[in-house]
């Protein structure tokens, strides 16, 4: 049974000349050109990264390495981190020497605790996790085997180390945030002989006599867990990784920009606005006060979270297997309902208003309301849920870029004046 190194590492030299050949042979064809509108408008649709762990197609949405996201659904966290790195779903015996490895890796060092009840009470979750990330740097292999003078083509082997050590302890260091900020600061230790999702689950401290919370768990941390890179938290980390900065500084820079909210931030978002309508409207909104307050939203000049996406032009399929989920367990729930009257009526009202290019829905406009089902109603905490399956999909990209030697990222900008002087020409 091979591990997840060694199953990396045997595919690799075939990739390596895979790539190397590419590149010789075809290194001058253009994928893409950058209009003026373009580099002014955040870069959209300009090709200019690669990302072999997963794509985004604007007609069908996640595919990770080539199987469309709603074929694998079923699919455990840890499954998805293995395709996602080696390009293939794990057999029975690599998935158990996988969640052996995790599990033998957990453990979030005592000072991080410390620094995590140092924080002021009303600190972010997101600056939390951040903090807490970058307070385990220390323990970077990579940095370590930098500083020693590692081969180039040997980084990704201590990289690999340092994303498996950090996914490993990112469940308890979430459900620690959760504790500390929002209960009573108790601690419930990981369980090593529970899986990935099922511990994130369990360390929260919430009922879960039917075991649907840890199912959901299993759900959400497979869902969010690649988009392919060009994403604010994915691209930021690979910048930053691409500097060599090792993963704890790469995946903490990456789930800053999670937290903001056009991006992951938009879970926290959408729960709000849908509690605020059952509070304003004395239950589940009717058709007409949706409606009605959809419009004071965009005419407030503010956007309708959890609806639009940068690349996507349909339904985010990460939506459609949420609510397929809620639908199964939880139809009844008035919050989860009102996800379901906004997905019947928001599209419609986007598209009369006319400037959102996509009126879908995308992966947070549903997270929010299953959460809130089973007791997690603290709604500045569910970005932190999505920080802990994010970093199995940005682990990935660094471990495949180090891999392939990527050189440090450096577009080219130019100044306005040289627009203005360029387009007259
Ligand atoms: N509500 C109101 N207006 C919206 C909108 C929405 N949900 N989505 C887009 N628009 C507006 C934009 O603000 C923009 O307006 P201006 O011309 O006045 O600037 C116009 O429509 C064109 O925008 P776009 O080209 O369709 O969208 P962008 O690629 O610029 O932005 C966003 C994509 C996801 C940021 C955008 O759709 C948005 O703000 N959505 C709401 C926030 C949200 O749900 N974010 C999460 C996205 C998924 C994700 O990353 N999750 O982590």
């Amino acid at each position: 049974m091979a591990s997840l190194k060694e199953k990396f590492g045997s595919g690799l030299p075939a990739l390596r000349d895979d790539i190397r050949n590419l590149v010789k042979s075809h290194g001058d064809v253009v994928l893409s050109e950058a209009t003026v509108a373009q580099a002014y408008g955040g870069m959209r649709g300009i090709k200019s990264m690669i990302c072999d762990t997963s794509e985004v197609s604007p007609e069908k949405g996640l595919i990770i390495r080539g199987i469309p996201l709603l074929e694998i659904t079923d699919k455990l966290p840890e499954e998805i981190f293995w395709l996602l790195v080696t390009g293939e779903l794990p057999n029975a015996g690599e998935l158990k020497g996988l969640q052996a490895d995790l599990a033998a890796r957990s453990g979030v060092p005592s000072y991080v605790w410390d620094v995590m009840r140092a924080m002021p009470k009303d600190a972010h979750p997101m600056a939390m996790i951040s903090v807490g990330i970058m307070a385990m740097q220390n323990l970077s292999e990579f940095a370590k085997a930098y500083a020693a003078g590692v081969k180039k083509t040997e980084y990704w082997e201590s990289t690999m180390e340092d994303v498996l050590n950090l996914v490993a302890k990112l469940p308890e260091l979430a459900a620690g945030i959760y504790r500390i900020r929002f209960h009573d600061g108790k601690l419930i230790p990981h369980d090593k002989s529970m899986d990935w999702g099922g511990n994130m689950a369990k360390m929260l401290g919430l009922p879960d006599p039917d075991g649907n919370l840890a199912d959901l768990m299993r759900l959400y941390l497979t869902l969010h867990s690649d988009h392919e890179s060009g994403n604010v938290s994915a691209h930021v980390c690979h910048t930053v990784g691409s500097a060599l900065s090792d993963f704890y500084y790469a995946l903490s820079a990456g789930l800053n920009g999670l937290a903001g909210p056009l991006h992951g931030l938009a879970n926290q978002e959408c729960r709000a606005i849908v509690l605020e309508m059952i509070d304003k409207y004395g239950g589940a909104p009717t058709d007409e006060q949706l409606t009605e307050y959809c419009w004071d939203t965009l005419n407030g000049g503010k956007v309708i979270p959890g609806y639009g996406h940068a690349v996507l032009r349909v339904t985010d399929p990460r939506f459609t297997a949420q609510v397929a989920w809620g639908k199964e367990r939880i139809p009844e729930d008035p919050v989860f309902k009102t996800v379901a009257k906004m997905f019947d009526l928001v599209p419609g009202i986007l598209k009369e208003q006319g400037k959102a290019k996509n009126p879908w829905p995308n992966v947070d406009a549903a997270s929010g309301s299953l959460v809130y089902h089973f007791g997690i109603k603290e709604f500045p905490f569910y970005t932190v849920l999505f920080s802990v399956s994010r970093a199995l999909g940005v682990g990935a990209q660094l471990i495949y870029n180090r891999a392939l030697g990527a050189p440090i990222e450096r577009p080219k900008s130019v100044t306005t004046q040289f627009v203005k002087d360029f387009v007259k020409k």
